[in-house]
């Protein structure tokens, strides 16, 4: 575990603690460099032990990023996938096995086209699979997990996926659109959070079957907490109430029953808050919320490097809209305290955000197709 980083989707619970008191800012202030250019809508990056990284391109494509920036030919071996323009789907998120060094397992999440047979419609899929020594393709490739039910459609497919510290692997699905109360039901997985094995079956502990927790709309964004080894999620409202949800087993987060949005055809207003808002007694109560406009929150990661002490235990956001930016969450235990907006100059749509073993902060934006890093 300790090639993987709390930015990197894995966890490290119990070990590290409550995280110390920032001391003051030690240098220069942060600062953005172009890390790595050319690439077509990345959506998901993750580090693997030399340094090295792989990010997905959304049209289908996954590419190794060298220490130096330099990008690969797409890796061969790649799963098809549902892809098109103005779709939400396509290749989507990525994350290294806890034991990568030793089996050299990667995951990749996607929306899977019609497979025909049993298997039709199009849905979320996880793909388990090994990368070549050479880092060139992918072999044994497995689809372990399917979202069901399955059908035609381009939007919320969610797909974050993170590693949890007891080796199971968290998997954020979004709701398909779906306009019904299936997000609230256990007959399906539209808008949950599931949790499997590295096989895809069920590791026991969870709420029902392979269900997590249930009531989510579109959760794009996913990192386990360094100190508390807990799930934190990001999740798309409809107009207005983006969350940031602290996911716990069984735990129900409302959609669409509540939410701090209103409905697309209103005028974001407390008044019009669907079912009044306030998540709570029956759901769980979001641990952050955007209101009236959505930011559109994407990937995330929990700090807990060296190169930022100023910024150790906060949580740092990608958005995709509305002064679209990074935003940097500060946290007293499970609360947020304060939020910062950081590069909003550069008005771009922030994808992903992790952390490097090297302690820099690594930043995806579609907006030009880049890795940005942020350095001092
Ligand atoms: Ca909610």
């Amino acid at each position: 575990m300790a090639a993987l980083s709390a930015c990197g989707g894995g966890g490290d619970a119990g070990s590290s603690g409550p995280p110390p008191p920032p001391p003051p800012p030690p240098g220069p202030p942060p600062q953005i460099r172009s890390f790595a250019t050319g690439l077509q809508q990345p959506w998901g990056l993750a580090f693997l032990p030399d340094g090295s990284a792989l990010v997905t391109e959304k049209p289908g494509r996954l590419r190794r990023v060298s220490p130096q920036g330099e990008l690969s030919a797409p890796l061969l071996g790649v799963p098809s996938v549902y892809y098109g323009a103005g779709t939400q789907g396509g290749l989507l998120d990525v994350v290294i096995d806890p034991n990568f060094s030793s089996n050299r397992r990667i995951y990749l999440s996607y929306a899977e086209p019609d497979q025909g047979g049993a298997v039709t419609g199009i849905g979320t899929a996880v793909a388990r699979a090994v990368l070549s020594e050479d880092h060139t393709q992918l072999s044994l490739v497995a689809v372990i997990y399917r979202q069901t039910p399955r059908f035609n459609g381009d939007g919320h497919f969610g797909s974050r996926l993170a590693f949890r510290a007891d080796g199971t692997l968290f998997v954020t699905l979004g709701d398909r659109q779906v306009q019904t109360d299936a997000p609230q039901r256990t007959d399906n997985h539209l808008g949950k959070v599931v949790r499997i094995d590295t096989n895809g079956g069920n590791p026991g502990n969870n709420f029902s079957g392979l269900t997590w927790s249930l009531g989510h709309r579109n959760p794009q964004g996913a990192a386990v907490h360094p100190g508390t080894g807990e799930l934190w999620i990001s999740e798309h409202g409809p107009l207005g109430g983006d969350e940031i949800n602290r996911v716990v087993q069984g735990g129900n987060y409302g959609w669409p029953l509540v939410s701090y949005g209103c409905d697309y055809d209103q005028t974001p207003d407390p008044s019009c808050r669907i079912g009044g808002g306030t998540h709570a007694p029956s759901f769980v109560e979001p641990v952050h919320y955007w209101v009236p406009i959505s930011c559109a929150p994407s990937g995330m990661c929990f700090y807990t490097g060296d190169r930022f002490p100023e910024w150790r235990g906060n949580l740092f956001v990608g958005t995709m809209a509305d002064q679209r930016s990074l935003r940097r969450l500060t946290l007293s235990g499970n609360t947020v305290t304060a939020e910062e907006q950081l590069f909003r100059s550069l008005d771009v749509r922030v994808r992903d955000i992790k952390q490097g073993p090297d302690g820099w902060l690594y930043m995806l934006e579609e907006t030009n197709g880049r890795i940005l890093r942020i350095e001092r």
